[in-house]
């Protein structure tokens, strides 16, 4: 176990973005340049732009939500475009089309959206649509709700103009029968498959933004968890658990097995933290804390990485074990990706 201070921001691994994309985007560990870095932006009022994604892989989000927040576009927007990537990109088995099914076979999606009026919408378990986060906007900006499910969610998609597809994917597909040989569901991922999962570039994406107004806006999407029990739900949709923002504050999100997430309101936990005075990785710090807390020595085989923001552009993570990345941008600087501090030091062995 580390020491119960987390490192500072200037103190956290740095991986070069340039040599991720050069790599064809593989997060590896002889891909991982370990550098001192700071990329935090110490200012009295903090103006934007600044994106900040789950994952390595997510640089390729980050630069679709910049390029709307250069241009002077919302936080809101850049964040819908950002997580526009992941979901329509196939080989991303975590997220939207090739996401992986539930045990039934069926890609079901969970997404929200949060703006800086503390505005929200959600879709749970939503089948068919290949962007699950603009069916969360139009929840929230065209209804009195901020969540529909399942069938309801799709019918008002396909009523609202979204289009039908098939999210499975032959890849999805084949892992799934695959799975099925021995149908055993462990969310205690083992290392081997998490590296397996970097390697091939993808997990669940939150993401958080602020824009030139220094207003701040987050969005979170995925697959949820590889074949799951038919209606399960994690804490990727739910407003408070996957994702929270408040404008005074900050915001925060999350990847990993949510129902642990759920458990303690991970994202509000975090921003509450804020709000009394932690730093964003001291605040993500104590949510892990939680769950570590609860789960005892179980803890060791449970990956839960947050990300948090604050209104002065302090940006920070922590994770319960290694191998959790998050990809910045921000005004001046080239995209970085960087290697989250972890409350183990290491993967179980078994
Ligand atoms: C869930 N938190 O459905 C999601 C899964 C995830 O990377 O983040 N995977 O529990």
């Amino acid at each position: 176990m580390k020491d119960e201070k987390p490192h500072s921001l200037d103190r956290r691994q740095f991986i070069s973005s340039s040599a991720l994309v050069a790599a064809g985007l593989l997060l590896t560990q002889s891909a991982c340049e370990k550098k001192e870095s700071d990329s935090t932006v110490n200012e009295a009022s903090f103006k934007g732009p600044l994106v900040v994604s789950t994952w390595a892989p997510n640089v390729k989000a980050n630069a679709a939500a910049w390029k709307v927040l250069e241009a002077g576009g919302s936080a809101l927007d850049a964040v819908e475009q950002g997580v526009y990537i992941p979901e329509a990109d196939p080989e991303d088995s975590s997220v939207g089309l090739g996401g992986l099914p539930d045990r039934d076979g069926k890609v079901t999606l969970d997404a929200c959206i949060m703006d800086h009026n503390g505005n929200c919408g959600a879709v749970l378990a939503l089948e068919n649509i290949l962007h699950p986060i603009s069916v969360a906007r139009m929840v929230m900006e065209k209804t009195a709700h901020v969540m529909l499910a399942g069938a309801g969610a799709l019918k008002f998609a396909l009523e609202n103009g979204f289009e039908a597809v098939d999210l499975l994917t032959p890849e999805s597909e084949k892992a799934w029968k695959e799975w099925l040989e021995d149908s055993e569901y462990d969310p205690s991922i083992t290392p081997e498959k998490i590296m397996q999962r970097i390697k091939e570039s993808h997990d669940t994406i939150g993401m958080l933004a602020i824009d030139k107004n220094s207003d701040i806006s987050g969005a979170c999407s995925t697959s949820g968890m590889a074949f799951k029990l038919a209606g399960r739900v994690g804490d990727s949709p739910i407003i408070g658990a996957g994702l929270f923002v408040d404008n005074e504050v900050g915001a925060a999100t999350g990847t990993g097995v949510g129902e642990e997430v759920v458990r303690i309101c991970g994202a509000h936990t975090i921003v509450e933290q804020m709000r009394m005075g932690k730093s964003p990785a001291d605040a993500c710090k104590e949510a892990i804390r939680r769950i570590i807390q609860h789960n005892g020595d179980k803890a060791q085989r449970l990956q839960v990485g947050f990300i948090a923001i604050n209104k002065d552009g302090e940006i920070g993570a922590y994770s319960t074990l290694p191998e959790f990345s998050y990809a910045v941008q921000q005004s001046g600087k080239e995209p970085e990706v960087f290697k989250s501090d972890s409350w183990f030091d290491k993967w179980p062995e078994d």
